[in-house]
């Protein structure tokens, strides 16, 4: 324990009063219980913490609410208007997954999520959820992916949607549905953060609140006033990506962050801590942290047991339950309650003489308490200095009934039966909305219920959303775009580093500091890197610009008063996240969004190192896809071969590959500054310019050095559309081939042209493939175009029109795998042979891994000869004299399986 090595490791200076406190303590045990000793340890801890008595956090506290009754606030609304409200909305919503399913079997949805959440939110919408109207300037609200059934059905209260649109619930494609999940991409007016990949939300709320202070210190938005609420299943703490950034929240103070867990105690299997308390567990977890926690366990009328509780037997019977008993306890009767929870005690069970088997049921727990609730979010919404996160015990399926509530199938329930459709309408007390014989008949599909315009019932949920700012969630979909930056801020890379020898990295950086620079948009740029500017050569960055610390820098660097000093600072630019991919990717998220969240755009890049990228932060990216983010990734230190001595873990040969799975992603690989200057311009012009696209890139960078070349005439278009011709075919030679290459491997297709030239009479003419999905993209298009047009005039793609005009067999090669240029593959006329560097690297030399992977100039020559003989321009003996001019073993194993 801590505490008794903190004990140990101070001198007692004063014996005697040490012993008079323990003494006085032993006899307060004697004469009072343990439970009156507790209680004054607690106050005592209370009293150090009061007075900045350093000491040990305390990280538990008994299983009971946080707030005792005594400092419950009044509650400001009408808690029986609002009652009403919810069972309406709980009704709207059991009511649209059912009706989901009985017009389209198998359709699915979610009961059971919502249900036992509903109160959790609508103490949010009717108290605390600001939107946008007036002066504030909004919060920011992640919803539990599975309870969009429940926010779907508030928004039809609020007239938002109509019946049609809940009826095709599930069902997008004619037009007017509602997405399954919340999802940005699918209904871009409507939901403002992607949640249901479990984990990716609550670490994005994380970064999202401290981008929040970003913007605010770096006078862009002014969100002082904005909450980033987030709501976590307890299930879902288990994933690594939800508790793995909670420290950053309380390390930067971030008390405009609100997490509430529902804690149901169940998952989508069985419970979540079946043998243990996910409560008491999570409670440690966020105060070692440093999280303000509050635990709404227990509803109102717990109060008074609790209040008799003087022994502290029914504290410690609380304390003593797992998991797997209270869910047990929710689907039995209340007789078995006073038998196994009240009942092994006698005093326990006296407590509960007087109340029924029906009324001890009926218990509820404190997550469907509104006045508790409302308590614990004004405690979390005024407290200062740290993030909150509130724990509040449900049920889930809540009042859905006794064959789906608590069970272990309820998270699967799509669907409910006439009979469990007029037991929740009774539970709800909808008698009256709802008639008996509207839900009759098998057949005749259950009704929604929507309170009149002019009804009580309506004015009021309209009144507090007026109240509150208007409608939530709500995307904005209006923002100004961005002006282009100044030519300057390109021009030097288009004219080439004049011999000097450097890598496309080095260019990227200096690209980026010109654009940091640039009066019109430098204050935009968000340069996002984990622990890796060194790397890059960004480092100059730090001092010029500073690293983002919102408490600015308490200390003397080691390398102050030098020119590249580690500058921190609360109006830095950088976000240096420190190794966590993740976050940089979840801060990129926020700086990519922030077009629609704040208005103002904000244009990152955030450069990682080889294969942690794409790779490990895969589903991050696909949800930056969602979000409709902007911004550009940079996949540093790229290449299986180039970047060469750090082995297989390291060595990327495949992130394209990922990439080209992502929808809107524009996926480069460049080989020289020019090409990264064009992309860059073109790509901050068509995301953020006047008529802003859907859009957002990855550029590899590598580091390997060389001369860059000017840019030559004419090929802006062809380096954006993915291909362009870099050098004329040399005169002479009789035969004819193309090579493509990218990234760096434009030496080796260089240097096969010469030999090839010289000596085996071959005119080979080498293009830059800057982007293989791009080409595969506008290829498919095409083709698409030209089947669906029959008896029209074909389209022709700009890989099939640029390699028709080309001519001869085409070889690529490539740093990546060969699965890249196998993308183009069909619309390749004649031979296609494609060199690239499948399998897992290793450590050796540039040259080493070269010929390894089969990617250097003489396997580059080998393939073309080897083209040229698919083609009946050369013979088997002419490649085979070049095998062996080259040296290469044509039966060493395919590196690929090697
Ligand atoms: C990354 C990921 N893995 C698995 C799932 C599938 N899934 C959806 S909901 C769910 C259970 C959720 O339990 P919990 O977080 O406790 O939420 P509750 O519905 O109980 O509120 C699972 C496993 C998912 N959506 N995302
Ligand atoms: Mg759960």
């Amino acid at each position: 324990m801590i505490i008794d090595g903190f004990a140990r490791s101070v001198p007692d200076t004063d014996p005697e009063e040490t012993a008079e406190w323990l003494e006085g303590f032993q006899s307060v045990l004697e004469a009072k219980g343990k439970t009156r000793g507790q209680y004054l340890l607690i106050k005592l801890l209370e009293r150090a913490r009061e007075q900045q008595v350093g000491f040990p956090a305390t990280v538990s506290t008994h299983y009971v609410n946080t707030i005792p009754p005594e400092k419950e606030p009044p509650f400001p609304g009408d808690e029986h208007i609002e009652r009403r409200i919810r069972a309406f909305i709980r009704w709207n919503a059991a009511v649209m997954v059912t009706r989901a399913n009985m017009i389209s079997e198998g359709i699915g949805g979610h009961l059971a999520t919502y249900a036992s959440s509903a109160s959790l939110y609508e103490v949010g919408f009717n108290h605390f959820f600001h939107g946008r109207e007036g002066d504030h300037p909004g919060d920011l609200i992640s919803f539990q992916g599975h309870a969009a059934p429940g926010i779907y059905a508030r928004a039809f209260l609020e007239g938002r949607f109509t019946e049609d649109n809940l009826d095709h619930f599930r069902r997008e494609l004619g037009g007017s549905g509602l997405s399954s999940y919340p999802h940005p991409r699918l209904m871009p007016s409507f939901w403002e953060f992607p949640t249901v990949s479990m984990g990716l939300s609550p670490l994005a709320s994380i970064y999202q609140a401290r981008f929040n202070r970003y913007l605010h210190h770096r006078k862009m938005v002014d969100t002082a006033k904005s909450k980033v609420w987030c709501f976590v299943g307890d299930g879902e703490t288990d994933e690594p990506e939800t508790l793995g950034s909670i420290s950053l929240a309380s390390r930067e103070q971030l008390d405009n962050l609100i997490w509430v867990v529902n804690c149901n105690l169940q998952r989508l299997d069985g419970p979540v801590r079946g043998n243990g308390k996910i409560i008491q567990e999570l409670e440690a977890v966020f105060r070692g942290a440093g999280w303000n926690v509050i635990k709404v366990i227990w509803g109102r009328k717990w109060d008074e047991l609790l209040a008799q509780d003087h022994d502290g037997l029914l504290v410690a019977k609380m304390d003593s339950t797992v998991d797997g008993e209270f869910q047990k306890y929710t689907v039995e009767s209340g007789a078995y309650i006073r038998e196994h929870f009240f009942g092994p005690d006698e005093r326990l069970k006296k407590m509960v003489e007087h109340l029924s088997d029906e009324e001890l049921r009926m218990l509820p727990r404190g997550g469907h308490d509104y006045t508790k609730l409302y308590a614990a979010y004004k405690a979390a919404a005024e407290h200062e200095g740290a993030p909150t996160v509130i724990l509040a015990k449900t049920v889930k399926g809540w009042t859905l009934g006794p064959d789906i509530e608590a069970r272990n199938i309820t998270h699967q329930v799509k669907k409910m039966s006439t009979k469990q459709l007029r037991e929740l309408r009774e539970r709800l007390y909808l008698q009256d909305e709802i008639p008996e014989a509207a839900i009759d008949e098998e057949n005749e599909m259950p009704p929604y219920y929507r309170p009149a315009e002019g009804s009580d019932i309506h004015d009021y949920l309209m009144e507090r959303r007026r109240a509150l700012g208007g409608s939530v969630p709500k995307r904005r979909t209006e923002w100004k775009p961005v002006p282009a930056p100044a030519d300057e801020a390109f021009d030097s890379f288009f004219k080439g580093s004049g011999g000097r020898s450097v890598s496309t990295t080095m260019a990227f950086t200096g690209i980026l500091r010109s654009l940091m620079r640039d009066k019109q948009i430098g204050r935009r740029v968000v340069p996002i890197i984990p622990d890796e500017a060194r790397t890059f050569g960004m480092d100059p960055l730090f001092a010029e610009f500073g690293i983002y610390a919102p408490f600015g820098q308490l200390y003397e660097p080691v390398d102050a008063g030098m020119l590249l000093t580690y500058k921190e600072s609360e109006k830095g630019q950088i976000l240096e996240e420190g190794i966590t991919e993740a976050g940089s990717m979840a801060s990129m998220q926020a700086a990519g969004s922030s077009y629609a969240t704040w208005g103002e755009p904000t244009i990152p890049f955030f450069t990682f190192y080889s294969m942690f990228g794409f790779q490990r932060i895969g589903d991050l990216i696909w949800q930056f896809g969602d979000i409709r983010g902007r911004g550009f990734v940079m996949g540093g230190t790229a290449g299986r071969t180039t970047l060469n001595g750090e082995g297989l873990q390291h060595e990327d040969g495949h992130s394209l590959v990922l990439a080209s799975s992502v929808p809107n992603l524009r996926a480069y690989d460049p080989s020289f500054a020019y090409e990264i200057a064009l992309i860059v311009r073109d790509g901050i012009k068509r995301m953020f310019g006047e008529e802003p696209e859907d859009l957002f890139y990855y550029l590899t960078l590598y580091n390997e050095n060389y001369p860059m070349p000017p840019m030559p005439e004419g090929v802006e278009e062809g380096v954006l559309r993915g291909l362009y011709r870099f050098a004329e075919p040399p005169e002479g030679p009789s035969r004819h081939a193309t090579i493509l290459f990218s990234g760096p491997t434009w030496k080796a297709a260089m240097e096969a042209r010469d030999i090839l030239a010289a000596d085996y009479d071959v005119a080979a003419e080498c293009w830059s493939a800057t982007s293989y999905k791009r080409l595969r993209e506008d290829a498919l298009s095409a083709e698409r175009w030209t089947r669906l047009h029959p008896g029209e005039d074909a389209r022709v793609s700009h890989v099939a029109s640029s390699l028709t005009q080309a001519g001869g067999p085409v070889i690529a090669v490539t740093d990546f795998m060969k699965a890249l240029p196998d993308g183009i593959a069909r619309w390749v006329p004649g031979p296609f042979v494609p060199l690239g560097t499948d399998g897992y690297g290793r450590s050796d030399t540039r040259a080493a891994l070269r010929r390894h992977f089969e990617v250097d100039a003489g396997h580059v020559v080998v393939a073309t000869l080897h083209g040229l003989a698919q083609a009946g321009e050369a013979k088997p003996e002419q490649v085979a004299e070049a095998i062996e001019r080259f040296e290469i073993d044509a039966d060493k194993p395919d590196p690929r399986s090697a």
